[in-house]
């Protein structure tokens, strides 16, 4: 099968977003716990990204920010009331739950869920898996949520298959596509899909920060969406313990190509050798490896260079890397991009992206998306209604000038009025992005 595309949807970012510091081992989330925000340049920064994609021809949707605060949840928890009761007594009684219950965390599409493209899978449809996101209690409440978007974008049951996440239980801790890599000769054709995992769901695992995706969670998803090519890897110890948190802060592919930091794989050598191996009569892969003597991990993280979004735009035959601004602030970094857009490899070109807001709390260009390879077929049997184009870029921003505040501090999530605006922008999200009344539990 030939004529694929890769699709990205982004996760629009919502009006709470803020700096909470609520994920240990994600250094850029802890160092800058209790700055302020700046909600409405952030939407604008996600949907400039978007456009940008758009722009270059690849087919661009929009996945829809989640209800936040989250009071349903607050009430799960025995807080009764009004809403706003709800919210205020939990922030006085349980003030963590209550940061968790308010996080604008979905807007990191990667975590979404896992997808597997028709051509890889048995069946013949593309299929996801919601990630369970058990290992932060923030990041726990998306899923059932990230479904239900799923479901409204890819709604034909023939062609797509959104599965329930796996078990929200710490054995099965899911991060979805920020451990997965997918490689291939063409969008289209028979892919190797590089599944990175932190431990092992029995592992007694007493290192600083966690480590977020089982083997067996890696296996299971593998195992549902029936999928052809699975390669499984061990993610580097040291890589974890000196902050990556995922495998895409120091691992991005695409087609052939595999860009990566030597820390990022326990084995290197064997992640190596296992990928040709199951690249074997499809594809040669290209392995772009970086020293830790030339990007020493403490810059490779800081700086974000591995967790750009590398894409091959329509018409281009090598590829480009879309890196965030802070890669081109870091030296270092700076050098490894320039090195590559100047050598004749596989990367013909460095783009940078503003999305600082973001990237202040762990989240560059790839957290932002989620990557969903389609035929014309699959694309044409998506949810037209959440597909970025010129006006719907410009009614979304008009609509987040219009509702976002520009400034928020983690005590601000506290107010009862930010939850009266929220709810507002979403309600009116609603009908722009043709979601329908009830897709919220607030309009329920
Ligand atoms: O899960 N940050 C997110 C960042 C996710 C980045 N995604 C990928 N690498 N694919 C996380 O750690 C911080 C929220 C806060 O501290 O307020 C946060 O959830």
């Amino acid at each position: 099968m030939s004529g694929a595309v890769e699709a990205n949807a982004d996760g629009l970012i919502g009006p709470t977003h803020s700096y909470a510091g609520l994920s240990p081992g994600n250094l850029a989330s802890s160092l800058n716990k209790g700055e302020a925000s700046n909600p409405r340049a952030a939407v604008l920064q996600g949907l400039d990204k978007m456009k940008a994609l758009a722009d270059l021809g690849l087919p661009q949707f929009v996945l829809p920010p989640h209800e936040r605060p989250n009071i349903p949840f607050l009430r799960t928890l025995g807080f009764a009331g009004t809403d706003a009761e709800v919210l205020e007594r939990a922030w006085t009684d349980a003030p963590s739950f209550a940061a968790a219950a308010c996080s604008a965390s979905p807007m990191w599409a990667a975590n979404a869920a896992t997808v597997t493209p028709s051509a890889d899978a048995a069946d013949g449809r593309v299929h996801f898996t919601p990630a369970n996101l058990v290992t932060n209690l923030h990041r726990s409440l998306e899923h059932q949520q990230t479904k239900r978007a799923l479901d409204a974008l890819f709604p034909d049951a023939e062609r797509f298959a959104v599965h329930d996440a796996l078990s929200p239980v710490a054995h099965l801790a899911d991060e979805g596509a920020a451990n997965h890599v997918r490689l291939c000769a063409e969008h289209g054709a028979p892919g190797v899909n590089l599944m990175v995992w932190g431990r092992e769901a029995f592992e007694a695992w007493d290192d600083p920060y966690p480590a977020r995706q089982t083997r067996e969670a890696s296996q299971a998803v593998m195992r549902r969406h029936r999928a052809s090519g699975a390669v499984l890897a061990r993610q580097g110890r040291a890589a974890i313990a000196g902050g990556t948190f995922h495998n895409d802060v120091v691992c991005v592919g695409a087609l052939q190509t595999l860009f990566f930091h030597d820390l990022a794989f326990e084995d290197t050598a064997g992640t190596k050798a296992a990928i040709r191996r199951a690249a074997e009569g499809l594809f040669e892969p290209i392995f772009l490896e970086v020293a830790s003597t030339d990007l020493p991990l403490a810059d490779a993280i800081s700086s974000y260079l591995f967790n750009s979004m590398l894409i091959q735009a329509p018409g281009d035959d090598r590829l480009t890397l879309i890196c965030p601004t802070e890669t081109r602030d870091n030296p270092l970094s700076h050098a490894v991009a320039q090195s590559l857009a100047g050598s004749n490899g596989p990367i013909g070109r460095v783009e940078y992206v503003d999305v600082r807001q973001s990237m202040r709390n762990g989240g560059g260009p790839a957290c932002l998306r989620l990557r969903v390879v389609l035929t014309e077929a699959e694309l044409a049997a998506t949810n037209p209604a959440m597909r970025l184009t010129d006006e719907l870029y410009g009614r979304l921003s008009a609509w987040g000038e219009r509702h976002y505040r520009d400034r928020l501090t983690p005590g601000d999530l506290a107010d009862p009025a930010l939850l009266d605006e929220s709810r507002r922008a979403l309600d009116e999200l609603t009908g722009l992005l043709g979601l329908g009344a009830g897709f919220y539990p607030f309009q329920r």
